[in-house]
C-alpha cells in the first residue's frame, strides 16, 4: 500500500510550518479575546467538524459532452477507498465515505469494510440508483422508476433499495439517500398528482424495510434529467413524503438543486424548524446543478447556512443531526485537490459561524438594527479564521498546509504508476 500517505510524511511536511503557525495562532487569539470569543473553544468545536466523501467523487467527472480522464484514476471501490483516505489524512476532516450503488458493487462487503477500517474510514449514508439502466435489467428506467406507471418497474426499484439496505448494513451505515431522477419532460407527460403518489406507496415499503437506527434521507432537484416536471423537485414536495412516511424520513438538502437566487439557507431553518432536517449534499454553482467545489462560487451563502446551523446548535434545538456529506463533479482538477479544498471551505464556514455573537444578534434583531446586524454577520464572515483550521488539523496529525503537503507527496504520480489508464474519453455520468 505505497500510496497512503503515512504519519511521518505528515510530520515531515509540517515541520517548517509549525513555527509560523504558532504566531499566527497567537495574534488571531487575541485578537478573537478583544472580541470576547475564547480560540480555542473555537479549535475544539472545528476539530469535531466531519464530511463525508462521496465515492463518485474521486474520479474525474464529466458533461454530457465530454469526460477528460485524469491520470491514476481509481479502478474500483477499493481505490476509491484508498484516495478518500488521502484526504482524510491530510485534513482530519472526512471520516466517511458515501457509496453509490450500483457503481461501488464489491463482492465482499465485509472486505471492503475492514478495508476502510484500516485506513481510518467508515461509511456515510448509501445511495441508490434507480436513474441508469445496468446490463441484464429487466425493467427500464428510461420513464421512471419508483413512480413509474408499471408496477413491475417500480417493484424492482424498490427491490433495488432493499438491496442497498443490505449492503449499508454490512458496511455499517445508518442511512440511505434516495434521490430519483423521475419526473416529464413535456407537460401532459404525466399524471402530476398519481405520479407523487405512486413515489410515496414505493417509498414506504422502502421505509418499511429500514433498520430501526436508520434514516431515510429523501434528496429533491429541481430538474434534470427531467426538464419539465420532477416528482419530488423541491423541498415542499420532499417534506410532504418525509411527514408521510414516518419519523425516521428526513430531507436533505444538495445545494445546487434549487432555482437560481433560492435563498436556501431559508429552505435550512424551515426544515430544522419542521424536525426533518436530514443532511446536506455541498457544493457550489452558477447556473445549475454544477457539482462546483464548495464555497468557490457562493462563500458568504455557505457561511449564511452554517450560521443558521449554529444558531439551531445555540437555541438548543433537540435531535438535530444533519448528515454533512460533498456531491461535486472534478472535471478540470484533480479530484483529491478539490475535496482537500471543499472539506477545508466547509470547516470554514462553520468557524466563522461559530464567530457570531448571537446574544448581540438577538439584540440587534430586536432593536431593527438592520444595518449593524448585516454587519455582525459580514464581520464574522469577514474573519481570517486560517489559524484556525491549521491548528485544529496540526493537534490531530493532519496537515498544516494539506493541498501543499498533498502536491509534495507524489501520491497522484504514483497512483498513475499503479493504476494504468482504463478506457480513455467516456462520457460524464454525473
Ligand atoms: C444527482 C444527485 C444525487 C447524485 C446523482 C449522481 O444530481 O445530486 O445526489 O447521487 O446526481
Ligand atoms: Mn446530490
Ligand atoms: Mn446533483
Amino acid at each position: 500500500m505505497s500510496a497512503i500517505l503515512d504519519a511521518d510524511f505528515i510530520a515531515r511536511a509540517n515541520a517548517p510550518l509549525a513555527a509560523s503557525l504558532e504566531r499566527d495562532y497567537a495574534a488571531l487569539g487575541e485578537q478573537l479575546e478583544r472580541r470576547g470569543v475564547a480560540i480555542d473553544t473555537i479549535t475544539g468545536q472545528v476539530s469535531g467538524f466531519a464530511v463525508a466523501l462521496p465515492s463518485w467523487a474521486v474520479g474525474t467527472g464529466g458533461t454530457r459532452f465530454a469526460r477528460f480522464p485524469g491520470p491514476g484514476e481509481p479502478r474500483n471501490v477499493f481505490e476509491k477507498i484508498q484516495d478518500c483516505g488521502v484526504v482524510h489524512a491530510l485534513t482530519a476532516s472526512t471520516p466517511t465515505v458515501s457509496l453509490h450503488l450500483p457503481w461501488d458493487r464489491a463482492t465482499d462487503y465485509t472486505e471492503l469494510r475492514q478495508y476502510a477500517t484500516t485506513i481510518g474510514l467508515g461509511f456515510d449514508a448509501v445511495n441508490s440508483n434507480t436513474f441508469q439502466d445496468q446490463p441484464g435489467q429487466q425493467h427500464s428506467y428510461k420513464f421512471g422508476s419508483l413512480s413509474h406507471s408499471d408496477r413491475a418497474v417500480r417493484t424492482q426499484a424498490i427491490e433495488h433499495n432493499l438491496d442497498v439496505i443490505r449492503i449499508g448494513q454490512l458496511l455499517g451505515s445508518h442511512a440511505l439517500t434516495l434521490w430519483i431522477a423521475d419526473g416529464a419532460n413535456f407537460p401532459g407527460q404525466q399524471h402530476l398528482a398519481r405520479a407523487f403518489e405512486r413515489y410515496l406507496e414505493s417509498a414506504a415499503r422502502i421505509y418499511a424495510a429500514l433498520p430501526a437506527d436508520w434514516r431515510l434521507l429523501i434528496e429533491h432537484k429541481m430538474y434534470e434529467p427531467a426538464f419539465y416536471a420532477t416528482v419530488i423537485q423541491d423541498w415542499g414536495s420532499s417534506l410532504m413524503a418525509a411527514q408521510t412516511l414516518g419519523p425516521k424520513a428526513h430531507c436533505l438538502v444538495d445545494l445546487g438543486h434549487h432555482a437560481p437566487n433560492v435563498n436556501i439557507e431559508m429552505i435550512v431553518t424551515r426544515l430544522i424548524q419542521a424536525g426533518r432536517l436530514g443532511g446536506f449534499h455541498f457544493n457550489d454553482s452558477k447556473y445549475g446543478d454544477d457539482d462546483l467545489d464548495a464555497g468557490s462560487i457562493h462563500p458568504y451563502r455557505l457561511f449564511l447556512i452554517f450560521n443558521e446551523l449554529v444558531d439551531a446548535q445555540w437555541r438548543r434545538v433537540p435531535d438535530l443531526r444533519p448528515a454533512h456529506m460533498l456531491d461535486q463533479s472534478h472535471n478540470v482538477t484533480d479530484p483529491i485537490e478539490s475535496l482537500i479544498a471543499s472539506a477545508t471551505a466547509l470547516t470554514r464556514a462553520y468557524a466563522q459561524a461559530l464567530l457570531v455573537d448571537r446574544q448581540r444578534l438577538d439584540e440587534l434583531q430586536t432593536d431593527n438594527d438592520a444595518l449593524m446586524a448585516s454587519q455582525l454577520l459580514q464581520q464574522a464572515h469577514a474573519s481570517d479564521v486560517s489559524p484556525i483550521l491549521a491548528r485544529a488539523r496540526q493537534q490531530r496529525g493532519a496537515a498544516i498546509d494539506p493541498l501543499q503537503a498533498y502536491r509534495s507527496s507524489g501520491y497522484r504520480a504514483r497512483a498513475a504508476a499503479d493504476r494504468p489508464a482504463q478506457q480513455r474519453g467516456r462520457a460524464g455520468i454525473i
